[in-house]
């Protein structure tokens, strides 16, 4: 025990290396961690555990880590009472079913008898249950897309994000059973070592900075004096912009943080207005 919070991560897989930027993004830097199961950060009391996906959630309520990230997938199929933390905004994919393209299925009561397989059954036999339908539930532990060509299964319940595993494999994608992301969980809300619990909370909050500062840009222009009013109504300002005057004297200087998507929507609507010299920046954190 060093005292130091300790975050389980997956070793190497789809979840690795968004995570690690994360972290760094998080301003921690991180030892060069090929093949070591355990690396402390330089600058932040934090040690992070390298485990496979699946060992996470146990790992994290067993309190061999303190937390963990990993799928919300695994979180709601491993059970295990972990709580999820935050929702950070990466590795999104949903649970899906798919069935050959040479069939149908319309309604989702088509389901009714059919063979399906997945290796997520727990969250499957969830939905069927809430759906009122009747299906026989094959666990496989991978390659769940071949099961409808070796004739284990009419269909299957996997894991899509492009939907390219499924057209190489004639699959049809169908109804959604669950949609997931990567989240930061522990075993209880709050941990009970304060020490810790206060590691967590500085790391929640740059968490919640970087998130925040990704989805805003910085939204720098000209306008003219008497089109200020109007320019103010259009931004979708996250907080009161700051106005500055120029050395021009019938002109201002309007600075904004805006949510990152709506730039679009609103430059067109921005010129009409007289703006100019409009200029659009990422921003590395915001605290709020
Ligand atoms: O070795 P370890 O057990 O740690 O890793 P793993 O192989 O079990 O998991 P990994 O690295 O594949 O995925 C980790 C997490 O990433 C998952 O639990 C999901 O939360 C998330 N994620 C995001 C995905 C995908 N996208 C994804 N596309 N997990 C799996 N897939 C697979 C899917 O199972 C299917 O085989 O990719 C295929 C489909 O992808 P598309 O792009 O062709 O639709
Ligand atoms: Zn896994």
């Amino acid at each position: 025990m060093n005292g130091n919070l300790k975050l389980a991560l997956q070793k190497k897989g789809r979840l690795t290396e968004k995570s690690l930027e994360l972290l760094s993004l998080c301003g921690l830097d991180i030892e060069n961690y090929s093949e070591r199961l355990v690396v402390s950060v330089r600058n932040f009391p934090l040690d992070i555990l390298f485990l496979r996906d699946d060992d996470i959630p146990e790992y994290v309520q067993d309190g061999v880590a303190d937390i963990g990230i990993v799928g919300e997938n695994v979180v709601y199929e491993k059970q295990t009472g972990t709580k999820v933390l935050e929702k950070l905004g990466f590795g999104r994919c949903s649970l899906m079913f798919a069935y050959p393209e040479k069939n149908e299925l319309k309604k989702i009561e088509d389901i009714n008898g059919k063979t399906i397989a997945t290796t997520y059954p727990r969250i499957l036999n969830e939905y069927l249950k809430k759906n009122n339908i009747k299906a026989k539930v094959i666990e496989l532990s991978g390659s769940v897309e071949i099961a409808p060509s070796l004739g284990v299964a009419d269909l299957i319940c996997d894991i899509v994000s492009t939907g390219n595993t499924l057209m190489m494999n004639k699959l049809k994608k169908s109804f959604k059973v669950f949609e997931s992301e990567a989240v930061l969980i522990s075993a209880e809300e709050k941990l009970k070592d304060p020490k810790l619990n206060e590691i967590l909370n500085d790391l929640l909050g740059r968490i919640r900075s970087v998130k925040t500062a990704h989805s805003s840009k910085y939204l720098m222009m000209n306008v003219p004096k008497d089109s200020l009013e109007t320019i103010l109504e259009i931004i979708p300002s996250l907080k009161s912009p700051t106005v500055l005057s120029l050395a021009e004297e019938n002109m201002l200087a309007v600075h904004a943080v805006i949510p990152s998507d709506k730039f679009w929507q609103i430059v067109n609507d921005l010129k009409s207005a007289g703006a100019s010299g409009i200029l659009l920046l990422p921003i590395d954190n915001l605290i709020q």
